[in-house]
């Protein structure tokens, strides 16, 4: 009883965004800090991690679901047991967007995701011109679509690393305290 009462919380994460929006990029930055070489992703990639949260350690599976448009259909697999829904944009492309907020819209519009948190992570920041975040919540109209649920925008940059982090300083990336987990 005592052994399970001190288990560590586990979190299921559900990473989706649109093809190129940065989302396997960032799944290896925080596995394990490296800059990888991505292929597209057909079918998922999965990776578990600790992470902190106010001081707590969290055991994090993260799912990184395809984003092309043929994986979408199969989205709806991984809602289930999802706790939070990360949705990735590249803030840089701006052709896209329209495509971003219409395929989001489907997703929080599913009942298995009901009341569930959405991260919206404003990726690519690092690309001159990409657009701010307040850019992003007016385009995409956040403040309307999550009207019953929590959520908010990071801006960040998968590549770098920048802001995925508390401290950023440290890169002990298995430590940090992902403020933006839920
Ligand atoms: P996906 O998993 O969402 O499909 P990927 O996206 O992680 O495969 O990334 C798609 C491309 O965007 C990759 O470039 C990757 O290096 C780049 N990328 C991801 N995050 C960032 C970021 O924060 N800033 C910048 N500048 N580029 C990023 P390639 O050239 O390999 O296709």
């Amino acid at each position: 009883m005592g052994h399970l009462a001190s288990k560590q919380p586990e979190v299921q994460v559900l990473l989706l965004g649109l093809d190129n929006a940065g989302k396997s990029t960032l799944l290896y930055k925080m596995k394990h800090d490296a800059s990888v070489s991505t292929v597209p992703t057909i079918g998922f990639n999965v990776e578990m991690f600790e992470a902190r949260k106010n001081r707590k350690s969290i055991s994090v599976t993260m799912w990184d679901v395809g984003g092309q448009a043929r994986m979408r259909e199969h989205w709806q697999d991984f809602y289930l047991n999802a706790a939070a829904v990360v949705y990735v944009v590249d803030s840089a492309d701006r052709s896209r967007l329209e495509e971003a907020r219409a395929e989001l819209e489907l997703i929080l519009g599913s009942e298995l995701l009901r009341h569930r948190p959405l991260i919206l992570l404003a990726n690519k920041q690092d690309v001159s011109g990409a657009l701010t975040v307040t850019e992003l919540k007016d385009r995409i109209d956040l403040r309307r679509m999550c009207s019953d649920r929590d959520w908010f925008v990071q801006p960040c940059s998968a590549s770098t690393g920048t802001y995925l982090c508390q401290n950023c300083v440290n890169k002990n990336w298995s430590k940090q305290e992902y403020f933006w987990i839920f």
